[in-house]
């Protein structure tokens, strides 16, 4: 009998409804910006980050005290404390904070996947604590990149490559869905250089447009963070750090 666990990627937020129910452990993956964001917020001593949908439910809770960032298409939404900038986290202010942050897909792709049974964030950033850490749950898992307004995007397809590569090279984990092989490949290709081989891809050039670029190479350096974030009661905190 085949003991595999299963290892799958969903391109996109809105063909998650065809995986959902399968999958005991869900990674969000949104690498630029907002899952590289939140590992940075974690490694720089953030408490909690609350991850919200919409810009009201953000109001909401900066009516209530918090500190809130929020992005819409790249920038920061008027009114708002910081966006979705990694750099925005590095800040001593938010050490120890409970924070709350509303982003274009990354916090949409969180929210779709709130009720499965574990949801853990994902990044470039951790990707070599998270696919470690992941090798040795014995569960099956999905990989949902946020993509762009439900399109396909190519930075969160690498990321998810560079996760299932992982695991299915421990030979505890097996994949059928033609998606994970194409993620595969396409993380192969781009490994080496992440940020030259997504030179061309359109959110790097949106990002570019708007004076970004630190934010493109910071978010496209892999294993920078040793913080692996998870999602409890509608909140993110660490799972933990590893030295
Ligand atoms: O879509 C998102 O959630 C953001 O990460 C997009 S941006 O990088 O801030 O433009």
């Amino acid at each position: 009998m085949d003991t595999r666990k299963h290892v799958e990627v969903c391109f996109t937020p809105g063909e998650y409804k065809y995986f959902k129910d399968e999958y005991e452990i869900v990674v969000v993956i949104d690498v630029l910006r907002a899952t590289s964001a939140i590992c940075t917020a974690f490694d720089n001593g953030v408490n909690s980050i609350i991850p919200v949908a919409s810009i009201e439910e953000a109001r909401e809770y900066q009516k209530k005290g918090y500190l809130v960032g929020a992005e819409r298409k790249g920038e920061i939404v008027e009114g708002f404390n910081f966006g979705n900038s990694p750099y925005s986290y590095m800040k001593k202010e938010l050490k120890d904070k409970d924070i709350v942050l509303s982003t274009t897909n990354g916090t949409k792709a969180l929210d779709i996947a709130k009720n499965a049974k574990n949801v853990i964030v994902g990044s470039l950033l951790n990707l070599e604590v998270l696919s470690k850490w992941l090798a040795k749950q014995n569960k099956n898992i999905l990989c949902l990149c946020s993509g762009w307004q439900d399109k396909f995007n190519l930075e969160d397809t690498i990321c998810a490559g560079g996760i299932l590569e992982y695991l299915i090279n421990t030979g505890k984990f097996t994949s059928d869905e033609d998606s994970s092989i194409a993620a595969k490949y396409l993380y192969l290709s781009a490994k080496d250089n992440p940020l030259g081989y997504l030179k061309s891809s359109s959110h790097r050039r949106r990002l570019k447009k708007l004076n970004l670029s630190e934010d493109l190479k910071y978010c496209l350096t892999p294993n920078s963070s040793k913080s692996i974030p998870v999602l409890k009661d509608g909140r993110l905190i660490k799972l933990q750090s590893i030295e």
